[in-house]
């Protein structure tokens, strides 16, 4: 029975089991599936380089190209990679290949084939360790009370982003209709979150203290991304001027050459001199 006093009253009445029917018309309705696995066989191409990246210059894909362009920018050499353009908007992500280095679909994947047997590494927080591990504990302290808060930090923004992209964005920029309930919901966690940063971010230069880490690196495309009003055209409407320290923190990052170049690989929006759709080459980004 409808609630009179309830003003957030809808048509939908959820069916005893959930069917996915009724197309919903939003962005990303035609790749969404209940389901798992491959749906086409495709093989990868494989490059010249040990490392080759699978991925999309989304935040998610970013955190790792930034990571390969520090490296780089670092010295280590052997961080050169091929960087493999994955549409997901056109299902690349179920070809049997993709799906074979990252049974979740979902980008970024990297195959590290330095070694004897390739090293399959899904989940951008897990390649942003692998690759960190690989070169020395670049990027990652080694001191263990500073190694611990890059990590607090790296899975906070693992579990926290989602609620960022899969909840305020995709109901306020994606979803077919506007609907009041669900962009409340997640425009206050997503505030809730910079404000976190926000205080954090009082208190020392880096997410994790002095020093320039991974944590930084997972963070600043998402976060870094909202307040400098890149993400879902939001800026005004989450007033994201109020988190100065965020602001501060993600101009500086922002600025750093690895960061730049890495930001630009496998990128299909924006400026077109910021799209570099592939990389094999430092040259690419020149
Ligand atoms: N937790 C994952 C999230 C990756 C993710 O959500 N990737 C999105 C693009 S940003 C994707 O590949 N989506 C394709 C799909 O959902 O089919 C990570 O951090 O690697």
């Amino acid at each position: 029975m409808s609630d009179p006093t309830n003003p957030f009253t809808s048509p939908y009445v959820p069916p005893r089991v959930w069917s996915p029917a009724t197309p919903s018309g939003g962005a990303f309705a035609s790749i969404n599936r209940p389901v798992a696995g491959k749906t086409h066989e495709l093989e990868l191409p494989v490059g010249k380089h040990p490392l080759q990246l699978y991925s999309l210059g989304t935040p998610n894909g970013q955190k790792v190209t930034i990571m390969l362009e520090e490296l780089l920018a670092a010295g280590h050499t052997g961080a050169e990679y091929d960087a493999w353009l994955i549409r997901i908007n056109e299902g690349a992500q179920f070809g049997s290949g993709f799906v074979g280095i990252n049974p979740n679909s979902k980008i970024p994947a990297l195959v590290d084939r330095s070694g004897d047997t390739p090293v399959r590494v899904f989940e951008s927080g897990s390649i942003l360790v692998y690759l960190a591990e690989k070169f020395g504990g670049a990027f990652l302290p080694r001191d263990i009370p500073a190694r611990t808060e890059t990590f607090n930090w790296l899975m906070w923004q693992m579990g926290s982003a989602p609620f960022v992209g899969g909840g305020f964005g995709h109901f306020y920029a994606y979803a077919p209709e506007k609907l009041e309930y669900p962009i409340n919901r997640y425009a206050m966690e997503t505030k809730r979150q910079l404000d976190v940063l926000d205080r954090l971010l009082a208190e020392r230069r880096f997410v994790a203290g002095d020093e320039y880490t991974i944590a930084d690196m997972a963070i600043w495309p998402w976060y870094g991304g909202l307040v400098l009003g890149e993400l879902y055209d939001a800026g005004e409407f989450l007033a994201v001027h109020q988190y100065q320290q965020v602001r501060r923190w993600a101009d500086e990052v922002g600025a750093r050459p690895g960061v730049i170049r890495g930001r630009k690989v496998n990128r299909v929006r924006g400026k077109p001199e910021e799209q570099v759709l592939e990389r094999h080459d430092a040259s690419d980004l020149d």
